[in-house]
């Protein structure tokens, strides 16, 4: 813990200049989403983007000789902004017409949206273990928030002891092991979530070269209004949030974070002039995640002059706006990229970790859409999910793919995307897709497992079919998603040949965990 520092010292974002200057660019939206959006600058002729120069092509510096590729290889930068808890139906491109989410939308028009893209879990840790590490649930390190034996005992909801987490191990490959190796400058901002209650198991031990976030053991790091941070290995105490004060919230401070680091990357800001930023490089290619809190309860929202006309239930209002917020934050860190020269190199996902949370208590706004249940099951509602790739030159704007694809895939497209080998992952790569050297993934299964209070519930989807059972000993539902999103129609008493099939994948797909076991 530190006390001492003072809030321009604490906050590595104060190194990158004050986020504000990029405000007064918007365009399209009323001057009330003004105050909530904050700034996003579009041009309407050129979208985002800065126009001129081609892909740059990029020698990864940094590594040992003998790790870089015989050939330059064009390695684009990767930025991959994560919401949490954000439903299918959240945002104006999936439908919604209540929240404002202009800079996603417009993000949606630049790339390519996916109507059919899954989360690799139903809640957060084993979801983002599966984004990292390219294993499906039935491989994972991490199963569940919770788990029922090993890990380490943990405090929750203030008490001590009261649950158990594992965490990823040291032998565990994420895919931040495998871009640092290709030569990439990695930096989490906010959320890890795989650290479990393990001290010695956060991002900086599992493949990032940065980290400005926070971690699961310290509760006080975890809202809207922190007042514990870390800034690398720093645990650092933000000075306007002490004593229940709201000076600055998560998704501005993440926000800001975030384009330091890109200022820093693009050479703005050296390493002398930033007291705690660790990296000084230039022309080093980049994998920046952030990971926004935004629209996971509390739903603590900065304010909520956008919606306060709207008619909406206060709490519906708070939700809304905690949305809009991070879409207007997300606008910013859009701006630096374009700003700084480095948007027309830039692979860009925006992307939810699980589907809308029930426990989010909102009246009216229908946060999965169409799509039946929520945050905690699967059934889609629980883990299909929001996912847009942008990538200026290689992804044809305006394209939407309805084809079938995973948290898992994104392991093996990033290494794919690097010349790094994805083996012994259970993702496909995604490139031959988003670059439209063709419109359809070879046939795979897509597999979720996870454990309620006893035993195990499997989903796995191949092509239009879905099959889901609540518990190893239950029939299997069947449904077919391309005539019945909303899982409303259970068809396996008339296929049962696909019944068994599916029931075959999907017993194959799942391992032993040791911290989940089976039949206990
Ligand atoms: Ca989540």
């Amino acid at each position: 813990m530190n006390n001492k520092m003072n809030s321009a010292s604490a906050n590595p974002a104060a190194c990158g200049g004050g986020s504000e200057q990029n405000a007064g660019f918007l365009f399209g939206i009323n001057d009330s989403s003004r105050l909530a959006t904050r700034s996003f600058n579009r041009s309407k002729t050129a979208g985002w983007l800065v126009a001129g120069a081609g892909l740059v092509v990029v020698t990864p510096s940094g590594v040992q000789a003998a790790d870089r590729p015989q050939e330059p290889v064009e390695k684009p930068n990767i930025l991959f902004i994560l919401a949490d808890d954000l439903g299918y139906g959240d945002l104006g491109c999936y439908g919604n017409t209540v929240i404002k989410t202009p800079v996603i939308d417009s993000l949606s028009q630049e790339g390519m949206r996916f109507t059919d893209f899954y989360a690799g879990a139903s809640v957060s840790s084993p979801s983002r273990c599966c984004l990292m590490t390219g294993l499906h649930s039935g491989h994972a390190r991490i199963r569940g928030n919770m788990c029922k034996t090993g890990g380490l005992e943990g405090e929750r909801e203030g008490i001590p002891g009261k649950v158990r987490r594992a965490n990823l191990q040291p032998e565990d490959r994420t895919i931040a092991n495998v871009l640092h190796e290709q030569g990439y400058r990695t930096c989490l901002v906010n959320k890890w979530h795989l650290d479990g209650f393990d001290t010695t198991a956060g991002p900086l031990d599992r493949g990032f070269d940065e980290f400005y976030g926070w971690l699961i053991h310290e509760p006080r790091s975890h809202n809207f209004y922190p007042d514990v941070r870390w800034n690398n290995r720093e645990r650092y105490e933000i000075p306007a949030n002490q004593n229940g004060q709201r000076g600055d919230h998560n998704t501005d401070r993440s926000t800001d974070e975030a384009i330091a680091f890109l200022k820093r990357m693009a050479g703005g800001v050296t390493k002398e002039a930033c007291d705690k930023a660790v990296a000084t490089a230039t022309g080093q290619p980049f994998f920046l995640y952030l990971a926004y809190n935004a629209p996971h309860v509390p739903l603590d929202a900065k304010d909520r002059k956008l919606y306060e006309q709207s008619g909406l239930p206060v709490t519906d209002q708070s939700y809304a706006a905690l949305i809009s917020h991070m879409d207007g934050c997300i606008g910013q860190v859009l701006q630096a990229l374009n700003d700084l020269g480095l948007a027309e190199n830039t692979l860009i996902v925006f992307a939810s970790d699980n589907g809308g949370a029930r426990a989010a208590q909102v009246e009216t706004l229908k946060l999965n859409g169409p799509l039946r249940g929520w945050k905690g099951e699967l059934f889609e509602g629980g883990i299909r999910v929001p996912v847009i790739v942008c990538w200026p030159g290689k992804v044809q704007a305006g394209t939407v793919s309805a084809e079938p694809a995973y948290f898992p895939d994104f392991f093996a497209t990033f290494a794919a995307l690097t010349g790094a080998s994805a083996e012994g992952t259970d993702g496909v790569n995604l490139l031959p897709l988003l670059t439209g050297k063709t419109d359809t993934v070879s046939e795979r299964i897509v597999y979720w497992e996870q454990y309620p209070n006893r035993g195990i519930s499997q989903a796995v989807r191949m092509g239009d079919w879905k099959a889901i059972r609540l518990q190893e000993n239950q029939p299997w539902l069947l449904f077919n998603l391309k005539t019945d999103p909303s899982e409303t129609n259970d068809v396996a008493s008339d296929h049962p040949e696909i019944v068994a099939r599916l029931n075959q994948l999907a017993t194959s797909a799942h391992t032993e965990s040791p911290c989940w076991p089976v039949g206990d």
